[in-house]
């Protein structure tokens, strides 16, 4: 098995000898495994690629590619294709140049790799990270990753901006580049390579690891170019996302049609002033003064009538919701089993509802018209992450829906 580190560098004469020996050390730690170094480099001016040629000369496992233009996607792109193309790495990680990251870390992602991980994330956030740089970087890193977090809807991860991660050839191959902002200057590649990952259905693990500020060397990262390309990508995404909200709330409105048009006829033949049957559907259940009791309830012509639309509109949201809404969502299982779940999820909007009208009117005294109006807007936003949430889940393949959420402009 063979596992190429690719270090991506500009000007980092300082510290890549020293990175390349540590790099090279845990090959100790994973004896069953073929540790390749491939330094990536954006032609640095500064005599980077005098030192690695060097080395590589009297180390076969040390190799040199210089990817001529300027970028940290580039290099890190390049670099893995290079490792899987010439190197046939089986697997394939990544880290800083410059003594950030703590190369030791590696046999532990390794470790999480072989146990069926595709992708492990050298964490700062976590429980056991550490960020050592200057507290606007922390700012920065924490910012991101809580934006990233808001904006993709991924909250099971916790770091997306670090470069230290390891990675299977597969999940590399499967990943669409076309998709994903990886020529762009700024370190972008970062968020959107783990986007891109979780578009694929990746299975990924975070390990802690503590990021030191460089020693040697100067830092390269455009601190507000790379915010303002971070906040650019969640808003793609979260456009793209939010076509299923739009989706949601068109067969939303069509049911609540289908709704007022089955309770007219049933209950009186007549759609709002507009006779169109000659009586009611029901004409043979009486209405509210002969209608029959049973506990608290008059089962009159009224009371039957709604429970029917109500239960027709709730089928063709349904049938709506399956078939196009959450068509690229989880189907797993029966679905009559979702179909129940469904059934039992759209009740939780008409009990807000009831709920804020009355805490509206009776605790704070307000017209309850407000109440209804805010209980349908939580109601509806409640319901919609109940069908997230329960009826028709993420995908197995994890997060696979977000891939036909990317612009596949954003290049
Ligand atoms: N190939 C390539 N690598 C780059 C480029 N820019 C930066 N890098 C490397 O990417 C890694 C991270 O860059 P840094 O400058 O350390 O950025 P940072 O870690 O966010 O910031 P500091 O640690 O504070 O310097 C280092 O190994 C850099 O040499 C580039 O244009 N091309
Ligand atoms: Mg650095």
């Amino acid at each position: 098995m063979r596992l190429v580190v690719t270090i991506p560098t500009y000007n980092e004469k300082e510290n890549i000898e020293e990175i390349i020996k540590k790099v090279l050390a845990q090959s100790k730690k994973i004896p069953d495994v073929d540790l390749h170094v491939l330094v990536s480099d954006s032609h640095s001016p500064d005599g980077t690629a005098e030192i690695v040629k060097r080395i590589s000369k009297t180390n076969p496992k040390v190799h040199y590619l210089d990817v001529k233009e300027r970028g940290l996607g580039i290099g890190l792109v390049k670099g893995h294709r290079y490792a899987t193309d010439k190197f046939k790495a089986d697997i394939l990680a990544q880290m800083d140049g410059d003594l950030s990251h703590d190369p030791s870390t590696l046999p532990v992602m390794l470790d999480f790799i072989e146990k069926g991980y595709d992708l492990i994330i050298g964490s700062r956030l976590m429980r056991g990270g550490r960020n050592l740089l200057g507290w606007h970087r922390r700012l920065f890193t924490r910012g991101s990753a809580l934006y990233c977090k808001i904006s993709w809807g991924t909250f099971g991860i916790g770091e997306y901006t670090n470069s230290y991660r390891m990675f299977t050839k597969k999940l590399f191959e499967k990943i669409d580049f076309r998709k994903i902002p990886w020529k762009s200057k700024t370190y972008i590649i970062q968020p959107a390579f783990l986007y891109g990952a979780l578009a694929t259905g990746a299975k990924v693990k975070e390990v802690p690891i503590t990021f030191e500020d460089r020693k040697k060397g100067y830092s390269k990262a455009q601190i507000v170019s790379y915010t303002l390309d971070v906040l650019k990508f969640g808003i793609k995404v979260r456009l793209k996302r939010s076509k299923t909200f739009v989706k949601f709330l068109t067969v939303g409105s069509v049911s609540y049609l289908l709704n007022a048009v089955a309770l007219s006829l049933l209950n009186r033949g007549e759609v709002y002033v507009f006779p169109l049957l000659k009586g009611p559907i029901l004409s043979f259940i009486p209405t509210i003064d002969s209608a029959s009791h049973f506990l608290f309830l008059t089962l009159d012509r009224l009371f039957v009538s709604s429970l029917i639309s109500i239960e027709l509109s709730i089928i063709l949201n349904f049938v709506l919701h399956e078939n196009w809404t959450f068509k690229h969502r989880s189907h797993q299982g029966l679905i009559t089993a979702r179909f129940l779940k469904f059934n039992a999820t759209s009740f939780g909007s008409p009990l807000i509802q009831l709920a804020s009208i009355l805490i509206f009117a009776r605790v704070f005294n307000i017209h309850e018209q407000i109440g209804l109006a805010l209980g349908v807007v939580i109601g509806l936003f409640v319901n919609y992450f109940l069908n997230l949430l329960i009826v028709w889940k993420e995908h197995p393949a994890n997060i696979s829906s977000l891939a036909e959420n990317i612009n596949p402009k954003i290049e």
